[in-house]
């Protein structure tokens, strides 16, 4: 019989057109996991893995009613926040969630660059994410793209990930998960520093695979499990399985590579 209680989750994020990533690669994962996905689009993205076309983006208002409406009516257990394009949708999004992020874990990733280098995120965006949506996370996963622009330094070793990730953890108040990618060797290596401590979660990297939507899947894996009511630790390692083995059980059409999701 059908389970009529699945934990509710509200993924805020764009629309990919090639569903890789996205609000797409959140509902996937979500319905995978066993959460019901409830969604706030922020921008609509014309895009394959490789090149994006054009972005057109929502107003804030639209934004904050979709999350406005969803959130009187559904018993909403975790957030995530993706693409959030400008200053002014992050405002309106951290308006929005202010009130539920009292008792809800709230999942920051904080989207700068598409995996084809197109720039996704305004400049004027980054402090208006500080100011105002950082202090309302349980998580921020910044890749190691997006940690050294918010820290203004590079990052090229695992000591400087560790020193990264206590920094941003430190200077926003908040548990961060820097997400290693290839950095180091073999595995794909992901730090947590969490309540004064660093956690490792590593998997072996897969190679030869051109991905497209792994941070999406992944922070919204993350989501699933803060929804189920997991810990935060128990939530990052399943969901690093999760990404791993969808990874390894790629889907691939031809000319645009292979993508990393095996609905
Ligand atoms: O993978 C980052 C990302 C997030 N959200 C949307 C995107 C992309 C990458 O292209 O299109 C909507």
């Amino acid at each position: 019989m059908l389970d009529r209680q699945l934990p509710v989750a509200l993924s805020i994020a764009g629309s990919d057109s090639s569903a890789g990533a996205g609000i797409q690669a959140d509902l996937k994962t979500f319905t995978v996991l066993g959460v019901y996905g409830l969604t706030a689009v922020t921008c609509v993205v014309a895009e394959t893995p490789g090149r994006v076309a054009r972005i057109e983006t929502m107003s804030p208002e639209i934004v904050r009613e979709q999350i406005a409406v969803v959130a009187k009516s559904f018993p909403i257990r975790a957030i995530k926040t993706g693409l959030l394009c400008n200053a002014a949708i992050v405002r309106a999004v951290a308006n929005a969630i202010v009130d539920l992020a009292k008792t809800v874990p709230v999942v920051v990733d904080p989207v700068m660059i598409a995996t084809s280098g197109d720039s996704l995120l305004a400049p004027d965006a980054i402090e208006a994410y500080e100011k105002d949506l950082f202090p309302l996370a349980t998580l921020i996963t910044p890749n190691l793209d997006e940690a050294a622009k918010l820290l203004g330094e590079s990052i090229q070793d695992r000591q400087s990930m560790e020193r990264a990730a206590r920094a941003l953890s430190e200077k926003y108040r908040a548990n961060v998960l820097l997400k290693g990618g290839h950095l180091s060797g073999n595995d794909a290596v992901d730090l947590l520093y969490a309540e004064g401590k660093i956690v490792e979660f590593a998997a072996p990297f897969v190679r030869e695979v051109a991905t497209h939507g792994t941070g999406c899947t992944y922070s919204a894996a993350i989501t699933a499990g803060l929804a189920r009511g997991d810990s935060l630790e128990m939530s990052i390692k399943r969901a690093k399985e999760f990404v791993t083995r969808s990874i390894r059980d790629h889907l691939a059409w031809g000319e645009v590579h292979a993508l990393k999701h095996p609905l």
